[in-house]
């Protein structure tokens, strides 16, 4: 089958997901060339299994709120890929949660794994649970519940969770607890944990530090210099609180951040200060980043994403599809020249189609922020060995791992015209070594 009639041939088998059709489509639409060189992946029909997962379980949640009513949601974990390693790959807990989305990140992690040099397959996972407004004791409540259907489908060598939007270090302490007891075993199954029981240094800032490096090493090749670029930030969880706080100490500016509600935007800069406030406020009082603009004094935009505000460089880092055609143009036309993407899938193809043809500096999400699973797949290795390193050893790790991944980059997205198309360096490079990992173990 060809790479168009398998996108046809999922859209008639599983109508009505359009995310995953959107990611399968993105990297299908980049793959073609290399395919076409390898007629043995045809006859084996390599595309067609490497889009469907290998199996998904889903479940009902059941847990108690602090009112004593009984509430159910829906848990999902897609185990997509395992040819390279055992899957890996986040837990998502936010009311829009559907099989759509994860699907497309299960595909996505699948390839983004692939990129990290690390040994290991893609999964997603998630819960239409809103963990918005919920007390800390409500949020333990549901995380014990997930994990009591979830613990039978994971362990360290077969499937390793983390955290994703609405999860983090509070949660995976809360899943991994309920999964030990159940499990009877210490073997580190989750990455994120604390750090007083598993967890890796490094690890909640490894996503953002990671998407910073990444995009270092796309303005060396222009030699361009970070210090003074005036930098959007989308979001203000983790991925946002760590990208923001690499760029202060290379002397950037930047000069929004934003939560589902609205964005705001301060003139002079978030710097230290500030940052430490919207870090208390948003991972101890679960605020909103309105409160920001009321206590300095700066604009606060209700309802709209930040990409109108004038800057050389984006760092989308909230969720899938959060930039679209007109953002596109309006940061282009505001002399943008790099986007590098710290959320999965946040721009639409819309977009990326209008930042390829104006040849910035674009990193998709896929090779800017795996700097995440890459100290995941750190974590493990530390668990495995039942040692842990020190914080400049895994910094030094994941720096080394982005350049790799940027390398692998311009070896297969380099044009003839000199133009490096990231999509496709890092769709390229993702697929061939789990496509030769497929080919070589079998028909399964
Ligand atoms: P968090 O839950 O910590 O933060 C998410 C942020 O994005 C919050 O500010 C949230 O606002 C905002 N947001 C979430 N959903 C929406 C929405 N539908 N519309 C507008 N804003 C939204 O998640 P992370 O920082 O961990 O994840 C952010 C992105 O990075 C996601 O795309 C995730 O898949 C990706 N990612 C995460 C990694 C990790 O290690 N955590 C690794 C690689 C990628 P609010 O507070 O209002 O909900
Ligand atoms: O999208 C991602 O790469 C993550 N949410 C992190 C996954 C992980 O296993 O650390």
């Amino acid at each position: 089958m060809k790479a168009n009639e398998v996108l046809d041939m999922l859209k008639r088998r599983f109508p009505n997901e359009p995310e995953y059709h959107q990611a399968v489509s993105e990297v299908l639409g980049t793959i073609e060339e290399v395919y076409n060189e390898h007629p043995e992946f045809e006859k084996s029909n390599l595309i067609e299994r490497l889009c469907i997962p290998d199996r998904i379980f889903s479940f009902r949640v059941t847990w108690v709120d602090d009112k004593g009513q009984v509430r159910t949601n829906m848990g999902y974990r897609v185990q997509h890929n395992n040819a390279i390693g055992p899957y890996k790959g986040g837990i998502r807990f936010h009311a829009s949660v559907n099989l759509s989305i994860l699907k497309f990140l299960a595909f996505e992690q699948t390839f983004k794994n692939s990129l990290t040099t690390l040994p290991m397959g893609g999964a997603k996972g998630g819960s239409d649970f809103s963990p918005r407004g919920k007390s800390n004791a409500e949020i333990m409540r549901f995380c014990q519940a997930f994990v009591t259907e979830l613990w039978r489908h994971i362990g360290p060598d077969t499937d390793v969770p983390a955290g994703d939007i609405g999860v983090g270090g509070r949660e995976v302490g809360y899943m991994y607890g309920m999964y030990k007891k159940l499990a009877r075993e210490n073997t580190g199954t989750f990455t994120g944990k604390g750090i007083e029981f598993g967890g890796s240094l490094i690890r909640p800032e490894a996503t953002g530090y990671g998407n910073v490096y990444f995009l270092l090493q796309m303005l060396k090749t222009k030699g361009i210099d970070i210090k003074d670029k005036v930098v959007t930030v989308s979001g203000s969880g983790n991925v946002a609180q760590y990208t923001v706080e690499k760029l202060i100490t290379l002397g950037a500016k930047v000069v929004t951040m934003s939560d589902s509600d609205g964005y705001i935007y301060d003139p002079d800069g978030i710097d230290r200060e500030k940052l430490d406030y919207i870090m208390e406020l948003k991972n101890l009082y679960r605020g909103r980043i309105r409160e920001y603009a009321e206590k300095y004094g700066v604009k606060y935009v209700p309802g709209a994403r930040p990409w109108g505000e004038k800057c050389d460089i984006a760092m989308p880092s909230a969720t899938q599809n959060e930039i679209n055609g007109d953002d596109a143009r309006a940061l282009l036309a505001n002399g943008c020249f790099a986007v590098s993407e710290g959320a999965n899938m946040p721009s639409t193809p819309e977009a990326i189609d209008e930042f390829l043809k104006a040849k910035i500096l674009y990193a998709p999400g896929k090779a800017a922020n795996a700097g995440g699973v890459s100290v995941s797949g750190l974590e493990m290795t530390q668990n495995a060995q039942k040692l842990s390193w020190s914080s400049e050893e895994v910094d030094q790790k994941l720096k080394d791992i982005m350049a790799n991944i940027h390398e692998q980059c311009l070896k297969y997205g380099t044009q003839e015209d000199g133009y490096v198309n990231y999509v496709k360096g890092a769709n390229v490079a993702g697929f061939m070594k789990v496509a030769k990992a497929m080919m070589a173990q079998g028909i399964l």
